[in-house]
């Protein structure tokens, strides 16, 4: 977004600052932004606050007042005008400000105070010219301890508020509008973080300022009246669509500011425009501009995977009238904004034949679109660390992993302007929460004025983005009532203040900008409001918010069988839904210690934010796998043995959530054209993580993609073939395909039945193909078959396996365009014959540095289910957690971050692979007697280094003997 706001723009924020810890004696230079416990860090003060439980040690940070002071220059220039103003934001969180103030470093006098504030999601604009002197000038910011002051408003709220108290939680998160997970979440620590985000910086100016714009736009139709009077005859004629854009505009006129006028210019698709507005009076004024432009098909911006996004530049610029055409240009106040034409709409009908039941889905320029895709939460714990780069770089992988939506958690904060960019470009649609979350919050008018600015201004901010497709009030707050005893018990209460804050007062405040049309839902999961019509009254519907007749549902269920997709509701829209994993064995390593390295250590369980976490993951894990004990046998060389078994249970939890998410996603694909169900998307917790930490993320801390995120790629994926077992005596495989091609498609699936120790030699016991046909974005059942007959001549169920591979593409097409593949596991993986050592291979076919990429090639003598290829290389793989066949080689490409000149020498050493096989019955709990060293065989002898030549890499699927 670029922009010039006012005459000369000063910023403070950059340089140098003095740190000062009010009531103690550390004192240093600092650089912002950023926050007092990460300069602590840097300086040296203590140790990472990600490491271990360095959490807790460094928590006096939090504890403790800072103040940040620095000096500034007034320029001449600068105070030749009539009006400075102090921008500033993303103070973190209970903040003063004073401008040359003298009480250092204990805070400010109150007459040097120009701003107390306490919320970190606004920004101020402070008019301080009075204040400033020519030359040296300073500015002092205090930071008092948040959990300190969110207790105080707790304590002095005339009724309890509950809020959020899992492991590791500071309480009362919900009294202080600061980021919720800074107070510990279920996935991340409590840091608390006390700083400044930015941005601080001066502005002079002496004519009027355009200080932000609100973009709406309409489809006209082709009967308004406004069309005639455009000089585009395709408009008239009906051949292309118009589209009425209505710029809402924040413009400041200081005192004796000569006029100016409001202007809206842009691209050739511009029909009609409002003639320049004159803005005449000192003061603050909300102004709007209209124009009416073309939308055709080839300027029509579409979510990712159903058309481009073209995006178009509009200039909003105020402009004085009667200054000569010189000072004109450098007075003139710019804003710019790009634009992606489409109209959306939130889907909410009775179900055919079902009157009782409501669809939930986006229509984006008519088209019905499936939405795929996640949540995001925090990118770090400390948001200056992230730059505009990382933001688009993980907007990126959301896009590489097929996705098309992702839903910004309210317990976070409002991410940047780099975000929504990076959405609009890459065609991501956003599910945007205002930052509420998953307990109720109190409702008294400073506070409700408070959260009116805040969301009123982050509206301004974001809501012209093409990719922003719905507002939600917050996270969950309506099911929360039910977590806690004071809601529980009263209900009314709560719903009346739940009203007040989120339908009152933030749902208009979303609205305010002349940008009504966008979706709202109060909270979410819910049922939305009894009537949809325009003119009736907002009325929620409350009852059963996770009812899958209607609205969106978060599904957890810790208990239940997550390989079964009888497990998952038949909902309409699933905003929620997943399981925990480890963090990455190389990631978390470097975050703890060898006594760690034990899933039942005292650091594991530190960092288990999750009540109840580890043993449900070890209940899950003991119905399909051979779990591997959580202690070696103490003898010579256990700790290696430790270090391994650790790295098996991580994996063995990634497989495990990858394998359910593939079960549940592929569920509700297939859900699409089932008339009861109707389902229309699928986000899944959680996209990203904070720390090395469980949690439900398929990526790691840093980026890395677990297991999980290559199971995302695959089951996300515009055609899709999918299975389910029937359960009882005569076992059924019904096959489906799923489409999200908006054209009919035909094509075939091979269905092959292989043998766990089938060899290069031996291949596919059996093999049979099946056509079929789809309609546009349909999912069909497209065969059955009984286990019996696919099993002929292969043995017993847990001697093999069916891989389905689907191919297609629309007909008369001569190639197929699209594929699919996915293997129905005909007994749980702890019952099934696999191949103990299917010897897989790994070699360097191509490491070309100037590429950034690593090709190898992949082989095993065995199939080899869910292959992981683990580097502690940045990058990743174009595929990864796949069945490997001995007949079937795999080539698969690194890609690095930086160039792959740097890693070609030490990638294969540092490749591990790990495979079903390696979590055999050899390392199950109870099969390995207490004496045995062969258990649990130690990660494996360097890998062979590469030259770059082809040459075989003995992977550590093969060092764990069987006992
Ligand atoms: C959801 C979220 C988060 C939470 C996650 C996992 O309900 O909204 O609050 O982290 O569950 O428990």
């Amino acid at each position: 977004m670029s922009a010039k706001c006012a005459d000369l723009d000063q910023d403070l924020l950059s340089d140098d600052w003095v740190l000062s810890q009010v009531e103690g004696k550390v004192q240093f230079f600092t650089q912002l932004p950023g926050s007092s416990l990460e300069a602590v860090e840097a300086k040296g003060l203590v140790q990472d606050s990600l490491y271990r439980d360095n959490e807790l040690q460094n928590r006096w940070v939090s504890e403790s007042k800072w103040n940040f002071r620095r000096t500034f220059s007034a320029s001449e220039q600068l105070l030749a005008h009539t009006n400075v103003d102090l921008v500033i934001g993303g103070l973190d969180t209970v903040a003063e400000v004073a401008i040359n103030c003298q009480h250092h470093p204990t805070g400010a006098a109150n007459d040097d105070l120009i701003l107390q504030s306490k919320n970190v999601h606004r920004e101020y604009r402070l008019p301080i010219r009075d204040r400033l002197q020519p030359g040296d000038n300073n500015i002092s910011i205090t930071i008092s301890p948040a959990e300190r002051a969110a207790k105080r408003a707790a304590d002095e709220y005339p009724y309890r508020v509950p809020s959020m108290q899992g492991p590791g939680m500071l309480p009362h998160y919900n009294f202080l509008r600061k980021t919720a997970s800074d107070f510990g979440w279920d996935w991340g620590p409590a840091l608390m973080p006390a700083g400044i985000l930015g941005p601080v910086r001066l502005e002079a100016y002496s004519s009027a300022i355009l200080e932000e714009v609100s973009i709406r736009q309409r489809k006209l139709s082709p009967d308004d009246d406004r069309l005639r009077a455009t000089g585009c005859s395709d408009l008239v004629d009906g051949t292309a669509s118009a589209m009425l854009l209505s710029f809402t505009c924040k413009v400041t006129v200081p005192e004796r500011a000569a006029d100016s006028q409001l202007e809206v210019t842009g691209p050739p698709e511009i029909c009609s425009s409002d003639a320049p507005l004159s803005v005449t009076e000192p003061g603050q004024h909300l102004m709007t501009s209209e124009v009416v432009a073309r939308q055709l098909p080839n300027n029509t911006w579409w979510p990712r995977g159903y058309g481009e996004q073209p995006l178009l530049d509009f200039t909003i610029s105020l402009t004085p009238s009667s200054p000569s055409a010189n000072q004109r240009a450098s007075k003139q106040s710019v804003l710019r904004r790009k634009i992606g034409l489409k109209t959306m709409e939130l889907v909410r009908q009775p179900v055919q034949q079902q009157p009782d039941k409501e669809t939930f889905f986006f229509r984006i320029n008519g088209m019905d679109i499936y939405a795929k895709g996640t949540n995001l939460i925090p990118m770090d714990v400390f948001p200056s660390r992230v730059s505009d780069d990382d933001v688009r770089a993980l907007v990126q992988t959301a896009a590489d992993s097929n996705m098309n939506m992702i839903r910004v958690w309210g317990g976070g904060y409002y991410p940047p302007d780099a975000f929504y960019e990076a959405c609009d470009e890459l065609g991501m649609m956003v599910w945007q929460e205002a930052m509420f979350a998953c307990s109720p919050y109190p409702r008294h008018e400073a506070f409700l004025q408070e959260v009116e600015a805040e969301v009123t201004q982050q509206a301004f901010r974001i809501n012209h983005h093409a990719s922003l497709t719905i507002w939600g009030g917050n996270n969950e707050i309506e099911t929360s009532f039910d977590w806690y005893k004071d809601s529980a018990a009263n209900k009314q209460l709560f719903a009346v203040d739940f009203t007040k804050l989120f339908v009152d007062t933030i749902m208009p405040a979303v609205h305010r900008p002349g940008f009504t049309d966008i979706a709202f839902v109060d909270t979410s999961p819910s049922n939305g409001p009894i009537s949809h019509h325009p003119n009736d009254p907002y009325v929620k519907r409350w009852g059963d918010s996770q009812s899958s007749d209607r609205g969106d549902v978060h599904f957890y269920d810790y208990v239940k069988d997550a390989f079964d997709p009888d497990t998952y509701p038949r909902a309409k829209f699933i905003s929620e839904f997943g399981v925990m994993s480890l963090p990455s064995w190389h990631i978390f390593q470097q975050y703890s210690i060898q006594e760690d390295w034990n899933r039942e250590s005292p650091m594991v369980n530190f960092r288990m934010r999750h009540p109840n976490g580890h043993a449900e993951l070890v209940a899950q894990a003991q119905r399909h796998f051979h779990v591997p004990p959580a202690t070696a046998p103490a003898q010579p060389g256990s700790d290696k043995q430790q270090a391994r078994l650790y790295q098996l249970w991580t994996y063995l939890t990634q497989v495990q959530q990858a394998h359910a998410y593939d079960v549940a996603i592929s569920h509700w694909c297939r859900l699409k054209s089932a008339p009861d169900a109707h389902t229309m998307g699928v986000l899944y917790w959680q996209l990203n993580d904070i720390w090395a930490g469980p949690s439900w993320s398929g990526l790691d801390y840093g980026g890395h993609w677990k297991p999980l995120q290559y199971t995302i790629q695959h089951v996300f994926s515009p055609l899709l073939v999918s299975w389910q077992l029937s359960k009882g005596p005569l076992q059924i495989i019904s096959i489906y395909v799923t489409s999200d091609i908006p054209q009919p498609l035909a094509g075939q699936i091979t269905l092959e039945t292989i043998q766990w120790n089938a060899s290069e030699e031996v291949g596919p016991c059996s093999t049979e193909t099946v056509t079929f046909q789809l309609g546009p974005q349909e999912s069909r059942l497209v065969d059955e078959i009984m286990v019996d007959e696919a099993l002929q001549g292969c043995g017993a169920p847990e001697d093999a396996f069916v891989r389905l591979h689907a191919q297609a593409s629309p007909p008369g097409f001569s190639a197929n365009i699209w594929e699919s593949e996915s293997i129905v596991y005909l007994r749980e993986f702890k019952d099934s014959s696999i191949a103990p050592d299917p010897n897989i291979q790994a070699t360097v076919i191509s490491d070309e540095a100037e590429t950034s990429k690593i090709v190898l090639n992949v082989t095993s003598s065995a199939p080899a289910a869910f292959v992981s290829l683990e580097t502690p290389i940045a990058g990743h793989f174009s595929e990864n957690n796949f069945m490997l066949l001995p007949w079937q080689a795999r080539t698969v490409t690194f890609h690095t971050k930086g160039g792959a000149e740097k890693i070609k020498e030490t990638f294969l050493d540092l490749l591990e692979v790990l495979s079903l096989a390696n979590l055999g019955p050899q390392a199950a709990i109870g099969n390995c007697p207490a004496a045995s060293a062969n258990c649990f065989a130690e990660p494996g002898e360097p890998l062979a280094s590469s030259n770059g030549d082809a040459h075989p890499v003995p992977a550590s699927s093969s060092e764990i003997q069987p006992s």
